[in-house]
């Protein structure tokens, strides 16, 4: 820091017109780095997100936002702090301090005062507030339930239940899928990590290696982005000759039964879907949710050999794989963001089954990520930057 050397014996000698004696001790490298102002695309699937950042405080308080504007049904508002926690997470260095967020797309004057408090005082007094708030923690142990979704939570939150315990001695009417999620509850809210991932990829692949032969098993979701760990395992099933997976999913399925692994599974078929006007799935693939018996490398006395573990499966046609592919990576956000990129500005609709150029009237075809990145004008982004 300039204030903190004594220059003076440098100017004296300089005015002197005298050579300066350079003697070790001045042999300082005082190198001035003007730190590039930092740039920031507008749109998330426009900008490379890596999974580890320097704002991992500021993300959190962000993200705690969010999560409670949506447990209060107010979208438009969660999704303002999920953007601005996401514009954090791609930035290449540490915040200097709250002047450089003004350079910074989707930093609205909210999320702006909660990173300022987090940045001056280390935390934000609303954050805190709704974290201890027993609305915030009850419809996160709620929604947290495999199958209870915001609307559920808030129904129950607003009949006094607090609890497991309450759902219990309150006879609440459960769905299959949410008696599923209550019964393995403890289970499936330890975080499936990537050892376990693969050892499902590996049964999975066993599996259809009989069932089918050449058909493929990709692992998608947030493991694909190279997380440690997720809530479930996300499986893409297809064969390179279109038309051979049909029928892949109820066979697999059977198999994982026969095996004594299924403790869960509903299966969704695409004809079904299209007949079903209430589906609020995101595609039309033949799918599966599981929860399934995952068995444990013995370690020596321990009491139970398995766990449960929630596994989703998904049966793509060869020539839609890589837009599933794309879809199903995630994140979440950078999969709003390339839709809307698409939408708004290429007038394209991009989902999970292909790309629709409504200038043109057509679909666009893609053999790889690569080439839908590149119809829609994008710089490829590889999975493990998509963590937006
Ligand atoms: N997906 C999406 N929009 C949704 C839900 C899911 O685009 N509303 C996509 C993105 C990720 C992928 O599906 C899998 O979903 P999750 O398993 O919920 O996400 P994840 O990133 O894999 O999270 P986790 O690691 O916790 O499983
Ligand atoms: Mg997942």
């Amino acid at each position: 820091h300039p204030a903190m050397l004594d220059l003076s014996w440098l100017t004296e000698s300089i005015s002197a017109g005298q050579p300066v004696p350079i003697e070790p001790r001045h042999r300082l490298q005082v190198t001035t780095t003007v730190e590039p102002s930092l740039q920031v695309a507008p749109y998330a699937c426009q900008r490379r997100t890596p999974l580890d950042h320097p704002h991992s405080a500021l993300v959190m308080a962000l993200e705690t936002l969010a999560e409670a504007a949506l447990f209060e049904g107010e979208e438009a508002r969660g999704l303002a702090f999920t953007r601005a926690a996401s514009v954090l997470r791609c930035l290449p260095r540490a915040l200097r301090g709250t002047h450089e967020l003004s350079g910074l797309p989707g930093i609205g004057a909210h999320s702006h005062r909660v990173l300022q408090e987090v940045l001056e005082d280390g935390v934000c007094v609303e954050v805190e507030t709704v974290k201890q708030s027993e609305r915030y923690q009850t419809m996160k142990l709620f929604t947290q339930i495999f199958g209870v979704g915001v609307r559920t939570a808030d129904r129950w939150y607003r009949e006094g239940l607090r609890s497991l315990g309450d759902l219990r001695s309150h006879g609440t009417r459960l769905t299959r899928e949410q008696q599923a999620g209550v019964q393995y509850f403890e289970d499936l809210a330890v975080p499936v990590g990537q050892a376990e991932a693969e050892s499902l990829v590996c049964l999975v692949l066993d599996a259809t290696a009989h069932l089918l032969p050449n058909a493929s098993v990709t692992l998608a979701g947030g493991f694909r982005r190279g997380k440690p760990c997720g809530h479930d395992v996300d499986l893409l099933l297809s064969h390179p000759e279109e038309g051979r997976e049909v029928g892949l999913l109820g066979s697999l399925v059977a198999w994982l039964g026969e095996q004594d692994l299924l403790l869960y599974q509903h299966s969704s078929y695409s004809t079904a879907a299209e007949a079903s006007s209430s589906c609020r799935a995101l595609d039309r693939f033949d799918r599966c949710f599981t929860i399934l018996r995952l068995v444990l490398p013995t370690a020596g006395t321990r009491v139970r050999a398995w766990r449960a573990v929630r596994l989703d499966l998904v049966v793509v046609p060869h020539s839609q794989l890589p837009f599933a592919l794309l879809g199903w990576t995630g994140s979440r956000h950078f999969e709003r963001e390339l839709r809307r990129f698409a939408r708004h500005e290429r007038e394209m609709v991009l989902n999970s089954h292909g790309l629709y150029d409504m200038r043109q009237g057509t679909f666009l075809l893609a053999s790889s990520e690569e080439e839908i990145f590149q119809h829609l004008g994008l710089d490829y982004i590889p999975p493990t930057l998509r963590n937006a």
